[in-house]
């Protein structure tokens, strides 16, 4: 009988999980962590980003990476701030995959950087399923989305290291119900901290920055 070689091939998440490791080790290697931020389309990642950007960049040195399907808008309103910002368009895929994640941290100045912040392509599904070889996800869910979020697409709730509620600007003209929705985000991930931000009114950041800066040092 002739001997036979198989050939396999890989589905998507063990070849995104190949590419997740090699840049867990490129970036323990330059001492860089980076944060991976989730949420619904619109649910104010980019505001919060660019608060955020503002207000740690003298202390930290930063690079920004912006996951989009389509057009480079994100990274344009960043792009002043005086930080290597990098757009990354998928084309139609609704999550950032590793491979495309580790082909921009190479063209970065790594060596020179504390942390990489990636905001993941808006959704509140897929981009929780692949891992970019992040040293934490961040969930952002704003209060227009309604308080049973957590409970409906809880993964990303449970695997994230911090969650912000954003837009808390707009509670008074809203019925959502805070107290049942931290209950609900309690219930999936008991210990988790989180932040209740408004980067309209500025309120609410100072606990969230402090977060980050821990979270530069220790990843
Ligand atoms: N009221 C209020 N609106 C906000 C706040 N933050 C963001 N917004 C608004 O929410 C909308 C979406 O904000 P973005 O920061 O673009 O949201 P995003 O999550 O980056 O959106 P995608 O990248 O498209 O997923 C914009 O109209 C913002 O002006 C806030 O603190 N309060
Ligand atoms: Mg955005």
């Amino acid at each position: 009988m002739s001997k036979q070689k198989i050939r396999v091939y890989r589905d998507i998440v063990e070849v995104n999980a190949q590419w997740s490791n090699l840049t867990r080790k490129l970036l323990k290697d330059q001492s860089v962590v980076m944060l991976n931020i989730i949420g619904s389309p619109g649910c104010g990642k980019t505001t919060l980003l660019e608060q955020t950007c503002k207000l740690i960049n003298q202390d930290l040195r930063l690079a920004i990476l912006e996951g989009d399907i389509e057009t480079t808008r994100d990274a344009e309103r960043l792009k002043d701030l005086g930080i290597p910002v990098s757009q990354l368009i998928t084309g139609g895929t609704c999550h950032l995959q590793a491979q495309l994640i580790n082909q921009a941290l190479n063209d970065l100045p790594l060596n020179s950087l504390d942390m990489v912040i990636v905001e993941n392509v808006g959704n509140l599904v897929c981009p929780a399923g692949f891992d970019i070889g992040e040293n934490a996800k961040l969930a952002v869910l704003s209060i227009t989305e309604g308080e049973d979020k957590p409970l409906k697409y809880p993964l990303l709730f449970r695997e994230a290291g911090a969650i912000i509620l954003t837009k808390t600007d707009l509670l008074p003209h809203l019925n959502f119900n805070l107290d049942e929705c931290i209950s609900y985000i309690k219930q999936i991930n008991s210990e988790i901290p989180i932040f209740q931000v408004s980067a309209f009114a500025q309120k609410g950041m100072q606990q969230w920055i402090e977060w980050i800066r821990e979270f530069a040092q220790k990843g």
